[in-house]
């Protein structure tokens, strides 16, 4: 018998700064209002939840970096997310992320790297590969480039690291994840080898020792017809089926050892479905199976 996580402690972060469409600042509460809490309970899991850190609105806030837009101001909310996510670690608790944009995931693995003396390997689910530079950036959105400062700034190791679900890379990622030698699993990687195939195959790469794994799992790498609350989506995504089949393989492997589930933007979804899967798919990574 595998160990099950026992303690799980959540943040909300409401950070749409590093996205063009509002809404994904109510990401926290939508994934709340799916009963996360009483779910994770019913589990047999302890849960703190410490609330959602303040982050300005952008109507509050000023902008003067044109390609990256409102950093000093996303770095400062991702450092005080890191504080918290340290703390979380070291007190030997599960830190559960909830987003907000997918920049806060700068905030996440820098916590984690802090309380652990080095970084995770992490396991990286969207359609996008996130990995810009604001030299490179398109939109100058934060949310596209956490990856890229995750491994200039929180030395996540390129070579434990990988990318699940990708179906929209600019062309300038694209280089950087040839050159960096990157591991992505496309979704025609997912076709061809089935979800538990790539599962295993981005365990062996990123986990190495207990807990040594962060998932950071954007909901836009879940097909649009599962997940439409995204403010990015991309047709032919990770279907139902094979996002819970990804979660139960990282529970499995028993190396999971801190959660981020971002970019719910509720104003574009339907009755919260997107939300009640993240729960759901939160719970499949923290151990739930049918029997
Ligand atoms: B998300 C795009 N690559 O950089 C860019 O939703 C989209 O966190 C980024 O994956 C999407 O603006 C960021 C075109
Ligand atoms: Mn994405
Ligand atoms: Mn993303
Ligand atoms: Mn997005």
């Amino acid at each position: 018998e595998r160990k099950r996580v026992a303690k799980v402690d959540v943040v909300g972060v409401p950070m749409d700064l590093g996205a063009d469409r509002r809404g994904v600042d109510m990401g926290p509460s939508a994934i709340r209002y799916a009963r996360l809490k009483e779910s994770l309970e019913r589990l047999g899991i302890e849960v703190t939840d410490h609330g959602n850190l303040r982050v300005p609105v952008p109507e509050s806030a000023t902008e003067a970096e044109a390609d990256a837009k409102y950093y000093p101001i996303i770095k400062a909310v991702c450092d005080e997310l890191a504080g918290i996510v340290e703390g979380v670690v070291r007190a030997g608790g599960f830190p559960l992320v909830l987003g907000g944009d997918h920049s806060i995931a700068m905030g996440t693995i820098a916590g984690v790297a802090r309380a652990r003396g080095r970084a995770p390997g992490v396991i990286w689910v969207d359609a996008h590969g996130d990995i810009n530079t604001p030299l490179t950036s398109p939109s100058g959105n934060v949310h596209g480039m956490p990856v890229h400062f995750a491994l200039q700034e929180h030395a996540v190791d390129p070579a434990r690291m990988a990318f699940i679900g990708l179906r929209d890379v600019d062309e300038g990622e694209k280089k950087i994840i040839r050159e960096l030698g990157v591991k992505a699993f496309t979704m025609a990687d997912v076709d061809r080898l089935g979800m538990s195939g790539v599962v295993a195959e981005a365990l062996a790469i990123v986990a190495d020792g207990e807990h040594s794994v962060h998932v950071s799992f954007d909901m836009d790498g879940v097909d649009p017809q599962e997940a439409p609350g995204v403010g990015t989506p991309v047709r032919g995504g990770i279907t139902y089926r094979e996002a819970h089949l990804l979660m139960e393989g990282v529970a499995a492997s028993g190396t999971l050892g801190s959660l981020e589930i971002t970019e719910i933007n509720p104003i574009l979804d339907r009755e919260n479905q997107t939300a009640i899967l993240a729960v759901e798919l939160i719970l499949s990574a923290l151990g739930k199976t049918t029997l």
